[in-house]
């Protein structure tokens, strides 16, 4: 796919990521039926109509009506029979295991060599054109009993912090490491906006159907966005649209004031609220399908209910209230912490403070407000315990917010695989063993928010397997329960599997051996037992032990002669592990319970202390550090193996790529393990050069 490049004046080649032309081949070489109106069915006659003219194949359901018979049947429910189909296989696909598909969902068969695909409505086709793209030639092999496919989150939603200017300290895309914006540039909309089209088919394709178009930071150019600038947001929704992908944008709280020329923001405003009633008005006159609101509020440096005395659910029900006419949702994130904290001050934890402000407001926000939690208590850090408000506020919608972007996990330089991080976080039962899962929270509720990795980059993603990432996102947000191993195999085989050169299977052995534990394996080079933090400020790449130590940010690790770790018990630390139900509660409040990769989260301990594993606290960190960049050697020496087997471009920018890994890495070990060797004296049991 060649578009315009940065400037305009130029085509960029841009990778087609998980949809080659040759993902269709299967779909396009055959006799396909579409069946259905509306617009997202029109999006699917397209798509297989662009197929069939690539592979030979023919199509109906139109005008030029193929008459059939055909061996793909994409349809939306009805009661008419459909070509091809047998009545029993239909009745079977409406009805089992209950009479509705469901919203967005599919059913999918093949019996009598026709594959067919139904859905109740025209969003659930599309995904079901896509499970179809994705099985490829299995689709059309063997009989295939009936399956049900409905998202376990109704809403999969990405953030974008991309700014539409140039800010000058984060860029235009705030922890962006992938170029610039897709959909900003100069201060604008980009007068092309082909490449967002193309985002949204490849977001629709791994099932994410809402996207955020700018920074939850809004800086002076974005908040007028919401106004009179809303026609730029118009023009990204028109590109999102036939995919199935509803706009929202972040919103400045104080907007009443900085756009509106009011004397206060204050919520309980009746000039306030008629205010936002209008401004919301405008944006569904405009858009008509526009999703919501984003608000960061009280969080660091932005503004919010605190300056006129009210609380978190005043704000946002301010905000739910104008939007609720429509439709609408406010994303109101519960990222609110103090970022000027004296680090003198014991007492003062950043990891309680979203639990703090908003446990106590449960069941005080309206219907149409989704409160947006971060994974952790802290901020993305490659390992926090799930955080605690999840648990805490059964009366209000909540959707987990993860990162996307590799911020805390390498910055899109490292090889950084992060399904299984989120399958962890997805599957916490915060309860215990008998009780529901983050993720059943959430999808009862509002749902996964990831904010986006990718950016104008010809790879989408900077580091071209960071493009699995993305796709990772929308598939567990669709189905939670997924392996993060099979996720990665969809996302290979889609890939790079049509286009192989060779056979497929050693490519996949490959890039399994590199991605499948590359989380675990940065967590190892990097900080150790979930202490966190140790990066260098402001722009969070590389090691910096001390970075953050002495900072307002509250965010500590405490090292002394003697030990390491942050005391968050109820006994004699901050209180936090106090914020989780039993049986956590207990188990990270125990010293010997506490799991070893979270125990530097929980308890402050010599380094002598015994780990589960039977390592000391200092060996392990010796240990996990050698360990973290011998795995990075190996996987550096692995991708040797792909020359053949991935376009040249691509292998190269990777090999880049993987040896700045190493540089890094390295770094890493070597600063990590000379401040604790020379914090506490203790020599590697294993005699190893420690600078
Ligand atoms: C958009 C972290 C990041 C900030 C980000 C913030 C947030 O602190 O470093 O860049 O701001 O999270 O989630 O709002």
């Amino acid at each position: 796919m060649t578009i315009p490049d940065r400037t305009g004046a130029d085509t960029t080649e841009v990778h087609e990521a998980w949809l080659p032309p040759e993902a269709f081949r299967a779909i396009g070489s055959r006799r396909v039926l579409v069946r259905g109106e509306g617009p997202l069915v029109e999006t699917v006659r397209e798509e297989v109509a662009g197929a069939c003219a690539r592979y030979g194949g023919a199509h109906g359901g139109d005008q030029h009506a193929h008459a059939g018979p055909y061996d793909l049947v994409l349809a939306l429910t009805t009661a008419e029979p459909l070509p091809g189909v047998a009545a029993e296989v239909l009745a079977e696909l409406r009805r089992l295991p209950d009479p509705t598909i469901g919203e967005q969902g599919f059913a999918l068969a093949r019996r009598d060599g026709v594959t067919v695909a139904l859905a109740d409505d025209p969003a659930g086709l599309l995904y079901g054109l896509f499970q179809v793209v994705r099985l490829g030639e299995a689709a059309f092999r063997a009989g295939r009993p009936v399956e049900r496919h409905r998202p376990a989150m109704l809403r999969r939603m990405l953030d974008h912090w991309d700014n539409v200017d140039v800010h000058p300290v984060m860029g235009q895309v705030e922890r962006g490491y992938a170029g610039g914006s897709i959909f900003w540039r100069d201060g604008a909309a980009r007068g092309d906006l082909a490449r967002v089209r193309a985002y949204a088919r490849l977001l629709a394709a791994c099932g994410v159907n809402a996207v955020a178009v700018n920074n939850v930071n809004v800086h002076a150019t974005e908040a007028h966005l919401l106004t009179d600038r809303l026609g730029d947001v118009a023009a990204i929704a028109d590109e999102l649209r036939p995919y199935g992908i509803r706009v929202h944008l972040s919103v400045n709280f104080a907007a009443p004031v900085v756009l509106g020329g009011l004397p206060t923001a204050d919520p309980l405003d009746e000039g306030v609220r008629a205010w936002w009633a209008a401004a919301t008005a405008k944006v569904y006159a405009t858009i008509p399908d526009f999703g919501g609101y984003v608000v960061k509020a009280d969080s660091e440096g932005q503004p919010g209910p605190f300056a006129y005395g009210r609380s978190h659910a005043d704000g946002a029900n301010a905000l739910a209230g104008a939007l609720a006419p429509y439709g609408g949702v406010v994303h109101w994130r519960a990222f609110v912490y103090d970022h000027r904290q004296d680090w003198r001050d014991r007492s003062t934890d950043r990891a309680r403070a979203a639990h703090d402000h908003f446990a106590p407001l449960d069941g005080r926000f309206g219907d149409n407000v989704i409160l947006q939690v971060k994974h952790g208590p802290m901020d993305f850090q490659v390992r926090e315990p799930v955080s605690p408000v999840i648990a805490a506020m059964p009366a209000t919608r909540l959707a987990a917010e993860l990162q996307v972007t590799q911020e805390y996990t390498g910055q899109q330089r490292h090889v950084c695989y992060l399904a299984p991080m989120w399958r962890e976080v997805l599957g916490f039962r915060p309860w215990g063993p008998d009780g529901p899962a983050v993720a059943d929270v959430v999808g009862g509720g509002g749902g996964l928010v990831g904010v986006s990795n990718a950016g104008d980059d010809p790879y989408w993603t900077g580091h071209p397997l960071a493009q699995a990432n993305l796709y990772a996102f929308g598939r567990l947000a669709w189905a939670p329960g997924l392996d993060p191993a099979a996720i990665l195999d969809e996302w290979i085989d889609l890939t790079f599997a049509p286009t192989a050169t060779g056979e497929a299977e050693p490519l996949r052995r490959t890039l399994h051996a590199m991605m499948d534990d590359s989380w675990r394996t940065y967590e190892r080079y990097t900080a150790p037992l979930g202490v966190g933090f140790m990066v260098r400020p402001g722009h969070h790449y590389g090691p910096d032990v001390d970075g953050y130590e002495y900072t307002p940010w509250g965010t500590y690790h405490f090292a002394d002669r003697d030990g390491v770790g942050v005391d968050r018990t109820r006994a004699t630390g901050t209180g936090f592990t106090g914020q989780y139900p039993p049986p956590w509660a207990e188990v990270y409040e125990s010293l010997d319970r506490c799991p070893d990769e979270l125990l530097l989260f929980f308890h402050h301990v010599p380094y002598g202390h015994v780990l589960h594993s039977g390592l000391t606290v200092v060996q392990h960190i010796y240990d996990s550090h050698f360990a973290g960049v011998e795995q990075v050697e190996r996987l550096r020496r692995r991708w040797a193996d792909a020359a053949d087997a991935v376009p040249p471009a691509l292998h190269a920018r990777v090999a880049g790529l993987l040896d700045e890994q190493l540089r890094c890495a390295l770094e890493w070990r070597d600063q990590i393990n000379a401040y604790f060797f020379r914090k506490s004296g203790v020599p590697d049991a294993r005699g190893r050069r420690i600078p």
